[in-house]
């Protein structure tokens, strides 16, 4: 009589705590987070969207970058922004024109990278599908997606630990270039003028499209540490808890079941 009810006892336990551990805080350095990009205020992209995953482990970041609904068979830089002076968030409209710039003619209707950074602040990571993935290659438009619908995924992009806990801590922002405002197809020049990240580029290949904040997530949320949770990973850890709290009731029930038999068996 009593093996089973110990049995009964230490069974329900373990499960408790193994949820306990899985629903608890990421570690310092460590996390993931993701983020849903959509058109920045103004920008002629109306219908286009994407999504973003990151998993940071030390100062390693793992990624998948997909968007759809972009200017087709043109590359599409993509970054994560971070500024600690920044606002951490993507732009609003009031944005617009904060700074002026040098060969934008129709200031309004163009939002500008640069015009952004208050909110999202500079280029950290460059989101390529090879090689560098440093600031430096912010503009290595041959290793950037191409295309009006991509995804695409690398596990070995390097930042520093200032980013990684930036990521970390949900105050990131995932953002993806490439605007056609006078849709002739193709990066031009056009009203637009010239780029204020680089005079040899036009400022449709430079000026951003799609901007999200990579909401922080926590580790376990994530099965085997991938990076494809979607919108379902927060509601998992709150299932999880909820588990827990019938876990619990459940261990309490059935102590006082034990409590019942011995007092009624031993005595
Ligand atoms: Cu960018």
């Amino acid at each position: 009589m009593k093996t089973t009810t110990r049995a009964l006892l230490t069974a329900p336990a373990l499960g408790l705590t193994a949820l306990l551990i899985s629903a608890g805080p990421a570690a310092a350095a460590d996390g993931t987070a993701s983020a849903s990009l959509q058109p920045i205020a103004g920008q002629p992209v109306q219908g286009a969207s994407g999504q973003g995953m990151v998993e940071i482990s030390g100062t390693n970041l793992s990624f998948t970058l997909a968007a759809q609904g972009l200017l087709a068979d043109a590359p599409h830089a993509a970054h994560i922004h971070f500024g600690a002076d920044a606002r951490n968030e993507c732009p609003g409209a009031s944005d617009n024109n904060a700074a002026a710039l040098s060969g934008e003619t129709n200031p309004h209707e163009h939002f500008t990278t640069t015009e952004g950074a208050p909110a999202y602040g500079e280029i950290v990571v460059s989101l390529t599908k090879t090689g560098d993935a440093s600031p430096q290659s912010g503009l290595a438009v041959d290793r950037f997606a191409v295309g009006s619908e991509f995804e695409y995924s690398r596990g070995d992009a390097q930042v520093t630990p200032a980013v990684a806990d930036a990521i970390v801590a949900g105050k990131a922002v995932v953002v993806v270039h490439g605007v056609d405002y006078d849709g002739d197809g193709t990066y031009s020049a056009g009203e637009r003028g010239m780029s204020d990240l680089d005079p040899k580029l036009p400022g449709e290949a430079t000026d951003p499209a799609l901007c999200g904040v990579l909401n922080a997530g926590q580790m376990g949320s994530m099965p085997n540490g991938g990076v494809d949770a979607g919108a379902g990973s927060t509601t998992g850890v709150e299932n999880a808890g909820l588990m827990a709290v019938g876990g619990l009731a459940a261990v309490g029930g059935a102590a006082l079941l034990v409590h019942r038999r011995r007092t009624s068996t031993d005595s």
